[in-house]
């Protein structure tokens, strides 16, 4: 006699809603507080924990900013920027992205300040981050001159869902076939409203602009939410 029984269990639940709510949650939380949360992503190496240390030193103690840094392995980046910011590492032990609950969590583990900006470098991957809504104001793309002119084009997803383009090691363009124009082109024929800027940490162009569009950003939040209220 066959004693499995089966049963069909009905799940009234959309997850991806439930997701989507949560995110939009976090990020009128964040902005209520005054906090701008911007969300980096890129492909490996185009530069962002290295923006993120140029930031935190161009602002020292003028700006209150904290910065949750994912990867699949290892503590290397949140060992970097330890001593110009406070940071946490977020470990996703083998997901090629970060999840909102993971920066609730790093959030969480934080100290208890009001800070103006919380940062989130996504794990190094022009994919899978596209799809994930952390709850961030801002989403901002990394192309480095080393990778190819070609990226938005070949990864649209991740540049329409961007707010600003920034295109980093503007300090190799000499030594590399890589045409600004073209990749600025290519990313706006996808999204339009890109705002663009251009960067080198090594040299620090660019650094200083960068710093101002993202105070730019965090006034228009606050702006907002005062229209809201
Ligand atoms: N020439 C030059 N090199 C840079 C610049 N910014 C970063 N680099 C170098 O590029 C490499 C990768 O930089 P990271 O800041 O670690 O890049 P990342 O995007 O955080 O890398 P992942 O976290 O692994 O995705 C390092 O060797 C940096 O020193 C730049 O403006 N110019
Ligand atoms: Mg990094």
């Amino acid at each position: 006699m066959n004693n499995i029984h089966s049963r069909v269990v009905q799940i009234d639940r959309d997850i991806t809603s439930e997701r989507k709510q949560a995110a939009a949650e976090f990020r009128k939380t964040l902005a209520c507080r005054g906090t701008l949360v911007v969300n980096l992503v890129s492909s490996p190496g185009a530069g962002k924990t290295s923006l993120l240390e140029a930031t935190a030193k161009f602002w020292g103690k003028h700006r209150r900013m904290a910065v949750l840094v994912g990867d699949i392995a290892t503590e290397r980046d949140a060992q970097r920027l330890a001593p110009f910011t406070p940071v946490r590492q977020l470990t996703t032990g083998g997901a090629c992205h970060l999840e909102l609950e993971l920066v609730k969590q790093g959030l969480a583990s934080l100290p208890a300040e009001n800070f103006q900006f919380l940062f989130i470098e996504n794990i190094g991957n022009l994919v899978c981050p596209a799809s994930h809504d952390l709850g961030e104001h801002r989403r901002v793309v990394l192309v480095s001159t080393t990778e190819g002119d070609d990226k938005p084009g070949k990864y649209p997803k991740m540049f329409r869902t961007s707010q600003a383009l920034l295109v980093t090691k503007i300090d190799l363009l000499p030594y590399v076939p890589f045409s600004v124009d073209a990749v600025i082109n290519d990313a706006l024929r996808i999204q339009g409203q890109l705002d663009v800027l251009q960067v080198s940490t090594l040299d620090g162009r660019g650094i200083e602009a960068w710093c101002h569009w993202l105070d730019a950003q965090r006034e228009q939040l606050i702006e907002s939410v005062g229209r809201e209220q």
